[in-house]
């Protein structure tokens, strides 16, 4: 059986577990594999991060590539339309959120979760490239009801594991909301998705993950 591989306050982990859940796919969880740089942890996910999949004593990493992975094995419960140019358009959300606005606020991680302090001018810098990517985003998402339209789709699954993160560094570290003034209908949006039961269960369990990581 495949075994997911991570930590549940990590919103990449999380994105592939929503993906499992949604689309009903049976999955073993490990989830105490805090990312490392041991030489034991890089022969598994060789950038020392995670999420990973085992499958039949292979290893697979990037969230991207495993969701990917699954929706072709798996192919019962869409995360896809059927349509190539409806699909590539998932694709295309999918890389808004991620590489232009995900990615973009982890730099100022550094700062809201581990101590640091992130010097003015990199804030700065930090804040134009999130609003760029979040407009970009904007004139992109549909919400009609979902990101890219009727269909819930894989597009949906990353919207909900990482705005919500993007929101939090951007008012812990910037003092402003920056999800909430450039995208102000992914409040409503979010809230709508969270009833869903994979969507609740993940929430929850993100949220029990981080009370004990406070507590240790
Ligand atoms: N592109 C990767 C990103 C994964 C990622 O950044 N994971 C974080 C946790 S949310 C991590 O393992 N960070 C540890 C590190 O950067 O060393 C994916 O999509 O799986």
């Amino acid at each position: 059986m495949l075994k997911l591989c991570g930590v549940r306050i990590s919103n990449y982990h999380n994105k592939v577990r929503l993906a499992l859940l949604e689309k009903g796919v049976e999955f073993a969880e490990d989830d105490a594999r805090v990312p490392s740089q041991d030489a034991a942890y890089l022969e598994r996910s060789a950038m020392g991060k995670v999420p990973w999949v085992e499958v039949d004593g292979r290893t697979l990493t990037e969230s991207q590539a495993i969701c990917e992975y699954l929706e072709d094995v798996y192919p019962e419960r869409p995360l896809y339309p059927r349509d190539p140019w409806e699909r590539a358009k998932v694709r295309e959300l999918v890389s808004y959120v991620e590489l232009h606005v995900e990615l973009v606020s982890r730099r100022l991680h550094k700062q809201a979760f581990y101590g640091g302090t992130l010097s003015d001018e990199s804030k700065a810098q930090v804040e134009r490239e999130l609003a760029k990517g979040l407009a970009a985003l904007a004139r992109l998402a549909k919400f009609a009801p979902m990101i890219a339209g009727a269909e819930l789709t894989l597009a949906d699954v990353c919207a909900f594991v990482h705005l919500p993160l993007v929101a939090t560094v951007t008012r812990l570290v910037l003092g402003r909301d920056l999800v909430d003034e450039l995208l102000p209908q992914a409040k409503t949006y979010l809230k709508a998705l969270g009833e869903r039961p994979a969507f609740q269960r993940v929430a929850a369990d993100r949220k029990t993950a981080a009370e004990a990581l406070r507590k240790k």
